[in-house]
């Protein structure tokens, strides 16, 4: 196992449940995908990698990969810039978020609807855009990856700061794939998110609803449950 890239405790169950990673290093470089993507605003009208945007599309849907995503030097570096941007609470661009989630999906496929979750382990409630709260939980528990985090769900709504929160969420879960877990709660979805905050919230910050789709395609591919 890569100690830069995730540090799984001596003889958990983790090494069984990813044998593949770390045989084989391939580049995920080499993944072509065929949708166009362009942004479904008039005033972003730029090209967003591989996410096809518009109104009616699957979006990250169609992003399928065959194993589970490589963490090489150049997205560390990447995952670590976004992190202590965010952790400023500051937003991501609408470009970076899609690239975020690009990596989210090829982590959260190839994770079991119920995951099974070694202790030690800190578990945690409802965040609910509450990102300096956020903070102050890592605070607290101790820093990635010294310590094992189950989020139980509900990450966005009521809060002002969901677009933070859950791309921070997002992110550290992509960075320390077997130290965290990101379980989907009833507001991980498109309907609750209309009507409690993160949709509006995403329009405000971000001017158009690209965000909230790209995030609410990506709730699809978060667990369901854990076994601790
Ligand atoms: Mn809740």
């Amino acid at each position: 196992m890569n100690m830069e890239t995730d540090d799984p405790m001596h003889g958990s169950a983790e090494d069984q449940l990813y044998p593949t990673l770390d045989e084989d290093m391939h580049s995920n470089d080499s993944k072509k995908h065929n949708t166009k993507a362009i942004a479904n605003h008039e005033d972003a009208e730029e090209e967003l990698d591989d996410f096809d945007l518009r109104p009616g599309s699957s979006g990250i849907a169609d992003h399928k990969s065959s194993r589970p995503l490589e963490l090489t030097n150049t997205s560390i570096s990447q995952l670590d810039q976004w992190i202590e941007h965010l952790g400023q609470c500051e937003p991501l661009s609408e470009n970076d978020v899609a690239r975020l989630c690009k990596m989210a999906v090829d982590v959260l496929q190839f994770e079991e609807n119920v995951k099974p979750i070694n202790v030690p382990v800190t578990i945690c409630g409802d965040v609910h855009g509450q990102f300096h709260d956020l903070l102050e939980l890592f605070k607290i528990g101790g820093p990635c990856p010294d310590t094992n985090y189950l989020f139980m769900g509900d990450y966005v709504d009521r809060g002002y700061y969901s677009v933070e929160t859950v791309s921070y969420l997002v992110a550290m879960k992509v960075r320390y794939p077997h130290r965290i877990t990101i379980l989907r709660g009833n507001h991980e979805s498109r309907q609750i998110t209309q009507v409690y905050g993160f949709y509006d919230e995403c329009l405000r910050k971000y001017g158009s609803a690209n965000v909230w789709k790209m995030f609410t395609d990506l709730f699809d591919y978060f667990p369901i449950t854990a076994l601790v």
